[in-house]
C-alpha cells in the first residue's frame, strides 16, 4: 500500500452523522456533533467541494421531496426542535436566506417524510402528534396560527412514512408494540400490532443450512408430513433441510412436555431461549420414528424464543411438535395461536415498491411488514362537492416478518445482535415513489467482471458510444483482488482509452453513467472494452518516501519483471501542475538531494518496461518533508546556530516579489534579545528579520510571522 505521512491538509467532514438522504448518487449530510451539513457524492465517496454549510443544526430525520429540496430535522431540545431547510442550490457554498433557512415550527420535531401525493412534508413531534409542512416552508396551521397536530394513537414516536395513498403511517418508538395509521388528511384510523402468529419457516436444499433459503414462510402449527414427497417445488425431496423460529406462548403455568417428532433417520433439534434442549443431531440415525421427550415448566404471559431444526436425509418427511398441557394426560399438536412473532420498539417505518410498509423494531431484533389492505376495517367519510363519500380503510396487518438476528445463531458475520434503530428513511429516499413518472436525467450501467488473474494490472478502458448534445457517457471503475472486498474500494473515474495510473486487482467493477439534459434524449453505449495489463510484472510498486529537511529522499520502485527492466521517472513539484520527465534518472531508485520544506507533496510517478516489452506506469507516490530543530547557538553560549545558513530553496516563483513572509515556528528561547535572525536572498541582499527585539522575558514555543508588503521596489528584487 501507498503509505501517506502526517500532514497538514485537512478535510472537513461531519462528525457523529446519522442523518442520510439519498437521490442518485448524491446525498446531503447533517452532523449531530458538528451541526454542519454537506452533500457527498456516494460514487467517488467524497463531499462536494464547497457544499457545506453551517446551520448549527441537523443530525435527525431528512429526506429530499421532489422538488430537489432538503428537509432536516434537528431535535435539540432547547430549540423545540428545529428544521433546515435547502432549496437545491445551483451554486456553492448554499448561501442562508436564499438557498437555505432554519424554519421553526414552534413544536418538537423529530422524524420526517416526504408525501408522494400531496404537497406536504410530514414530521412527528416525538410524541403523541404529527405534523405536517407545505412544500414552502410554512407549516400547516388552525386559524389561531397554530401548528395543525394530529394524534397518532400513541404518546411517544420516532420515524414515519407516508405511503403512495398519501397514508402517514408512524413508528411508535422504543418500548411500544405498534405502528400507528393515519389517512391523509391526519385522521388516525387506529394501530397495527407488531404481531405475526405463525413461526418462520426457512427451507435450503442442502442438508447443512448453506446460502440462502430456497423458501421462506410463515407456518403454523408446526405439523408436517411430506411422505415422499418435498415442502414446495423449490426444495428437493431427500437432503434437505428447514428451520422454523418464533416464539412459543404457553396457556397455562406449569410442567409441559414437549414432543418432538419425525420420520425415521431425521436429525431434528429444538432450541429454547437460546438453548438447545432437546436433540438427537450427533446420534446415528436409527430405524424407528424419532420422538423427543421434554419436560419444562413454562410460565404464562411468558414469549419464549423457539427454533426448531430439521434435516431431512431419505424417505418419507415429517416433523412435528406437539405438547402435553399441565393437568393433561393427552399430547396435541401446538396451535397455531400459541406461536407468536412479536416487534417491540418500532423506530422507523418505510414502504416499498409494492406499497407494504416496513417496520423495524429494535428491541425484537426483526422487521415486519404490513400489508395496509388487511386487518380491521374504519370507515371514513369525505365529503365533495356536498356530497358525502364512504372511504372504507383498512388498520393493516403484519404479514411478515424478517428475523436480523440476536446474535445467538447466525454465522459471521450477522452474529451480532441488529437492534435495527432507523427512525428516519431507514431504506433510503426511494425516488420511484415519490416521483412516480420519474424520467431520469441519469442512469447507470454496472458489472463486475472476474478476470481471474490476482493482482492484474488494468491498463485502460475504451470504449464506443453516441452522444447526442447535451448528453454525456462518465465511467467509473475499481478493483480488488477481493471480491467482497470490491465494494469498500472508492471509484476512479477514467477516461477513455487513456492509461489509468493505479489499478489493480482480480475483480473489476465498472459503473457507466449515462447523462442527458432531455428525457427525450438517449445516449447509447455500443462497446467498451477492458485492457488489462501484462502479468509478466510479477511484482511493480511504489511507495511514498519522506525525509527531513537538507536529507536525500529516495524513491524505489519495487519490480520483479524479466530483464532488461528500463524506468522512466517523472516528478511534478507542488508548485506546478504537470508531471516532467526527470532527465538521467533510469533505475529503480529516485534520489532528491538535499529537500526542504519548498519540496513537501512533491509528487513522483514512474514509467517501467520489461523484456517483455509490457510498461506500467507506478505512483504517484508522494514526498513529505519534515522540518528540522535548529539550536541558537548551535553549541557553547553563544555563535551561530546549528544549521547556518538554513537554506529554502524557494524554486517556482517569480523573481519580482510583490510579498515575503516569513515564519519561524516553535520558537522556544531565555533572552530573546540576544538572538539576531537574518534573511538573505540568493543574491546577497539582507533583510534584519529580528535584533535586539523581544527582551529578557523567556518564551516558549512561539511563532512568529514576519510579514512586509512592498510594491515597485528595486531594491527588493532578489
Ligand atoms: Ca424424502
Ligand atoms: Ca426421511
Amino acid at each position: 500500500m501507498r503509505r501517506r505521512f502526517p500532514s497538514t491538509c485537512a478535510c472537513t467532514v461531519p462528525a457523529h452523522a446519522r442523518s442520510r438522504w439519498t437521490s442518485s448518487t448524491i446525498f446531503w449530510v447533517g452532523g449531530t456533533g458538528n451541526h454542519v451539513h454537506l452533500k457527498v457524492n456516494s460514487l467517488i465517496a467524497s463531499p462536494v467541494a464547497e457544499s457545506v454549510f453551517y446551520p448549527g443544526a441537523g443530525g435527525y430525520g431528512g429526506v429530499i421531496d421532489r422538488l430537489g429540496n432538503l428537509w432536516s430535522t434537528d431535535n435539540d431540545p432547547g430549540w423545540g426542535g428545529r428544521m433546515v431547510w435547502l432549496i437545491a442550490p445551483t451554486n456553492y457554498p448554499p448561501v442562508e436566506g436564499t438557498n437555505w433557512f432554519v424554519l421553526y415550527p414552534g413544536v418538537n420535531a423529530y422524524g420526517v417524510a416526504v408525501d408522494p401525493v400531496y404537497p406536504y412534508i410530514w414530521q412527528t413531534t416525538g410524541g403523541e402528534y404529527v405534523f405536517r409542512w407545505r412544500t414552502n416552508g410554512v407549516p400547516v396551521t388552525n386559524q389561531s396560527g397554530s401548528v395543525n397536530l394530529h394524534f397518532h394513537g400513541n404518546n411517544s414516536s420516532q420515524g414515519l412514512v407516508v405511503d403512495g395513498n398519501g397514508h402517514v403511517w408512524v413508528a411508535h418508538a422504543i418500548g411500544s408494540t405498534t405502528v400507528g395509521h393515519l389517512d391523509t388528511n391526519g385522521n388516525w384510523l387506529g394501530n397495527v400490532q407488531m404481531r405475526l402468529t405463525g413461526l418462520r419457516g426457512e427451507y435450503f436444499p442442502n442438508t447443512n443450512f448453506a446460502g440462502i433459503p430456497a423458501l421462506v414462510r410463515v407456518e403454523a402449527p408446526l405439523d408436517f408430513n411430506w411422505g415422499y414427497g418435498s415442502p414446495a417445488p423449490s426444495v428437493p425431496s431427500n437432503y434437505f433441510c428447514a428451520r422454523w423460529f418464533g416464539v412459543l406462548e404457553p396457556r397455562v403455568e406449569g410442567e409441559h412436555v414437549l414432543i418432538l417428532s419425525a420420520d425415521a433417520g431425521a436429525a431434528v433439534q429444538l432450541t429454547l431461549e437460546g438453548q438447545t434442549v432437546s436433540s438427537n443431531w450427533w446420534e446415528e440415525p436409527g430405524p424407528y420414528p424419532v420422538e423427543l421427550f421434554l419436560t419444562n415448566y413454562l410460565s404464562t404471559n411468558t414469549a419464549y424464543s423457539l427454533k426448531v431444526e430439521y434435516i431431512e436425509f431419505t424417505g418419507e418427511a415429517r416433523v412435528k411438535l406437539s405438547w402435553i398441557e399441565p393437568g393433561q394426560t393427552t399430547p396435541v399438536v401446538i396451535p397455531p395461536e400459541r406461536f407468536q412473532q412479536v416487534g417491540t420498539g418500532p423506530t422507523g417505518v418505510s414502504v416499498d415498491a409494492a406499497g407494504k410498509i416496513w417496520a423495524a423494531n429494535i428491541g425484537t431484533h426483526n422487521v415486519m411488514r404490513i400489508d395496509p389492505n388487511a386487518g380491521q376495517i374504519v370507515l371514513t367519510t369525505n365529503v365533495v362537492g356536498g356530497v358525502t363519500n364512504i372511504i372504507t380503510n383498512h388498520v393493516g396487518l403484519v404479514d411478515m416478518v424478517v428475523d436480523l438476528g440476536d446474535g445467538s445463531f447466525h454465522p459471521e458475520p450477522y452474529n451480532l445482535a441488529a437492534s435495527p434503530y432507523n427512525y428516519s428513511d431507514m431504506t433510503g429516499f426511494n425516488n420511484r415513489i415519490v416521483n412516480p413518472t420519474l424520467q431520469p436525467y441519469k442512469g447507470y450501467w454496472m458489472v463486475i467482471h472476474d478476470s481471474g488473474v490476482p493482482e492484474l494490472w488494468w491498463d485502460r478502458i475504451s470504449w464506443d458510444a453516441a452522444v447526442p448534445d447535451g448528453c454525456n457517457i462518465e465511467v467509473f471503475v475499481r478493483a480488488s483482488d477481493d471480491r467482497s472486498a470490491l465494494a469498500r474500494q472508492r471509484f476512479l473515474q477514467v477516461t477513455n482509452n487513456v492509461v489509468i495510473q493505479e489499478l489493480r486487482g482480480r475483480y473489476i467493477e465498472l459503473r457507466v453513467a449515462l447523462i442527458r439534459d432531455d428525457p427525450t434524449k438517449q445516449p447509447v453505449l455500443y462497446r467498451l472494452t477492458l485492457h488489462a495489463q501484462s502479468t509478466s510484472f510479477l511484482r511493480a510498486w511504489l511507495d511514498d518516501a519522506w525525509a527531513y529537511e537538507t536529507q536525500d529522499a529516495e524513491f524505489y520502485a519495487e519490480v520483479l519483471a524479466p530483464e532488461p527492466v528500463n524506468y522512466w521517472w517523472y516528478i511534478k513539484r507542488p508548485w506546478t501542475n504537470e508531471f516532467e520527465l526527470v532527465v538521467g534518472a533510469s533505475g529503480p531508485t529516485l534520489t532528491l538531494t538535499g529537500v526542504d520544506l519548498w519540496d513537501d507533496w512533491t509528487e513522483v510517478s514512474v514509467l517501467v518496461s520489461n523484456a517483455a516489452g509490457e510498461t506500467v506506469w507506478l505512483g504517484p507516490a508522494t514526498l513529505s518533508v519534515y522540518p528540522m530543530q535548529i539550536a541558537i547557538p548551535g553549541s557553547g553560549t553563544m555563535g551561530v546556530a546549528s544549521r547556518y545558513p538554513a537554506t529554502i530553496h524557494v524554486r517556482g516563483m517569480p523573481t519580482n516579489l510583490a510579498s515575503v513572509q516569513v515564519t519561524l515556528y516553535y520558537l522556544s528561547h531565555k533572552r530573546p534579545d540576544d538572538l539576531d535572525i537574518l534573511l538573505v536572498s540568493p543574491s546577497g541582499k539582507k533583510i534584519m528579520l529580528m535584533s535586539d527585539a523581544g527582551g529578557n522575558t523567556a518564551v516558549t514555543n512561539v511563532t512568529l510571522v514576519f510579514d512586509q508588503v512592498f510594491t515597485n521596489n528595486p531594491q527588493m528584487r532578489i
